[in-house]
């Protein structure tokens, strides 16, 4: 199964975020593979952020995810990269459509309130990063037969 890197960030944390974010993947039906409450050293942040390293804003980008602690985690479903990205919604939150996470929720592009994974390739780059392989964690979801 697909799995995915999400991580609320240091605003979305300062703003009791984790909460409401966590359960919009979860009442969509994704599974959680792993999570834990985290701070990002400044090699990390590189090394996350590397494709950004000749941007302007590379600076402000490393202070800004390293400000605070985040909520990393691993998700798992059919095609959750992409889903995670539309329930995200656009990078720049006055860009991003009411109902996604950064349209409700974020109010400028530097603070955007939660990353995810943009492929395939930065899903599995970006969670080796940040999990090791015991911190993953593979179950079945039971048949929900007592509920009713
Ligand atoms: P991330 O999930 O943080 O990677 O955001 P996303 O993939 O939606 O957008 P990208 B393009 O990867 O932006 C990375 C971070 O850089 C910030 N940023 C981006 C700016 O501060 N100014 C800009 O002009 C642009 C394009 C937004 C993202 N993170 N934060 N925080
Ligand atoms: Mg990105």
């Amino acid at each position: 199964m697909e799995k995915t890197f999400l991580m609320v960030k240091p605003d979305g944390v300062q703003r009791n975020l984790i909460g409401e974010i966590t359960g919009r993947f979860e009442r969509k039906g994704f599974k959680l593979a792993g999570a834990k409450l985290m701070s990002i050293s400044e090699e990390l942040a590189q090394e996350h952020y590397g494709e950004h390293k000749e941007k302007p804003f590379f600076g402000e980008l490393v202070e800004f995810i390293t400000s605070g602690p985040v909520f990393a985690m691993v998700w798992e479903g059919e095609d959750v990269i992409a889903a995670a990205r539309q329930m995200m919604g656009a990078t720049k939150p006055s860009d991003a459509a009411p109902g996604t996470i950064r349209g409700d929720f974020g109010m400028i592009v530097g603070k955007n309130v939660i990353h995810g994974s943009d492929s395939k390739e930065s899903a599995e780059r970006e969670i080796s990063l940040f999990f090791n392989e015991g911190e993953l964690v593979d179950y079945q979801k039971d048949s929900l037969a007592w509920v009713y």
